[in-house]
């Protein structure tokens, strides 16, 4: 999903062109930039890809760390490494779960909520961070993905705004039936400036991987990987599809959606959209929504093909994701990973509460049902 790709079609704007030569490039799985565990991003400039916006890093790295969060592990649990098998467990798993990689963590710290509206008031009290959805859209990002001579939207259509679920009144076609681009959604206002804002005690959401940058630069943490995300989430058991186990999802266990996706929600959780953090069981570990709710921002790029790279390079410690990101599905963007699936999901759809299910998005996007939580490494 992509918030310029969305915002395109729905433009008529977007035209075919010869994307072959860029794409046979991103099959192949590059190695990881520098990246330094213990710093919240890549902060080796030289090695930021091409594919990020490196103005919006910029300002990440303007970003003062508070020493006082930085050195706070309220609200955080310390997991303790290990060896685990990574990927998928059941029928429901996808291709880009397989093969399953033994995988090893180092120990580390993690929020053991989805970081709350309140914690992210609070980063933006401290350092006026404006998210990328309350900002207006960058014409440059447009041209960039428009055939040279090709219209410009208008002004108008450049407005901010985020992705808000709303149900189909037809039968859909694909994704983009139930992501309206609601004007004026955003942190603050999830669905919109004439809806209810953000409620304190709800995950963060509208927030784009740069936004959770920001955030964890702030906080002296950084985005987990997916092997940490995904180590966590188990809990501390072996190969379950869920961090329960591998009892079916029910409306006691999380977050998600039941009924018929996306026209009719039966809500027998008692959530429509969001729910408080901690609303449900945590798992093993302590570690609460990590099936549902929203899905969590990972440090990873998505690549198709990587688990079968790690396989034939015996790559098992620590590892931290591809250098590009390929997506046989939208070929000509570059997303970073999520997990842990969100309100919206359901078994006939996407299953995104099983611990090894991976979703992906570009950087720049929020929606109302993406958020994050943080992680530190453990001195
Ligand atoms: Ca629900
Ligand atoms: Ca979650």
């Amino acid at each position: 999903m992509s918030r310029y790709y969305i915002l395109l079609i729905s433009l008529c704007f977007l035209a075919c062109e010869d994307n072959s030569i860029k794409e046979e490039a991103r099959k192949a799985v590059t190695r990881p930039t520098a990246f330094d565990p213990t710093m919240c991003y890549q902060l080796n400039k030289d090695a930021v890809p091409r594919f990020l916006n490196s103005k919006i890093l910029e300002e990440i790295d303007q970003i003062q760390v508070d020493p006082k969060v930085q050195l706070s592990t309220n609200g955080m649990v310390q997991i303790k490494g290990g060896t685990f098998d990574m990927g998928g467990d059941s029928e429901q798993a996808r291709e880009d779960e397989f093969p399953k990689n033994k995988t090893t963590v180092s120990d580390f710290w993690m929020d053991e909520t989805e970081v709350t509206t309140a914690q992210y008031k609070q980063f933006v009290s401290a350092t006026n961070w404006v998210t990328i959805a309350e900002r207006t859209v960058d014409i440059e990002e447009i041209k960039a993905q428009l055939p040279e001579g090709a219209a410009l939207p208008p002004k108008e259509a450049l407005e901010p705004f985020s992705l808000v679920f709303q149900y189909p009144t037809a039968q859909v076609q694909s994704v983009n039936d139930w992501w309206d681009m609601r004007k004026g959604a955003n942190w603050r206002y999830p669905l919109g400036s004439d809806s209810p804002p953000a409620k304190d005690n709800h995950p963060v959401v509208q927030i784009s991987w740069y936004d959770a940058m920001a955030y964890c630069k702030w906080a002296g943490k950084r985005l987990p990987t997916e092997a940490e995300w995904e180590y966590a989430s188990r809990g501390g058991q072996d190969n379950n599809i869920y961090p329960w186990g591998n009892e079916p999802v029910d409306d006691k266990l999380a977050n998600y959606w039941q009924g018929n996706f996306p026209y009719t929600n039966e809500n027998t959780d008692g959530f429509e959209r969001l729910a408080p953090v901690k609303s449900f069981a945590p798992n093993g570990y302590g570690l609460y929504d990590m099936s549902g709710n929203v899905w969590e921002w990972c440090a990873d790029w998505f690549h198709q093909n990587y688990y079968q790279y790690r396989k034939d390079n015996k790559e098992i410690n620590n590892p931290e994701g591809p250098g590009n990101s390929y997506d046989p599905l939208n070929p000509t963007a570059w997303q970073k990973t999520k997990r842990g699936g969100s309100f919206l999901c359901n078994d006939s759809y996407c299953s995104g509460y099983r611990v090894a299910a991976r979703m992906k998005t570009s950087a720049d996007t929020g929606a109302e049902h993406s958020g994050f939580r943080a992680v530190r490494s453990v001195e």
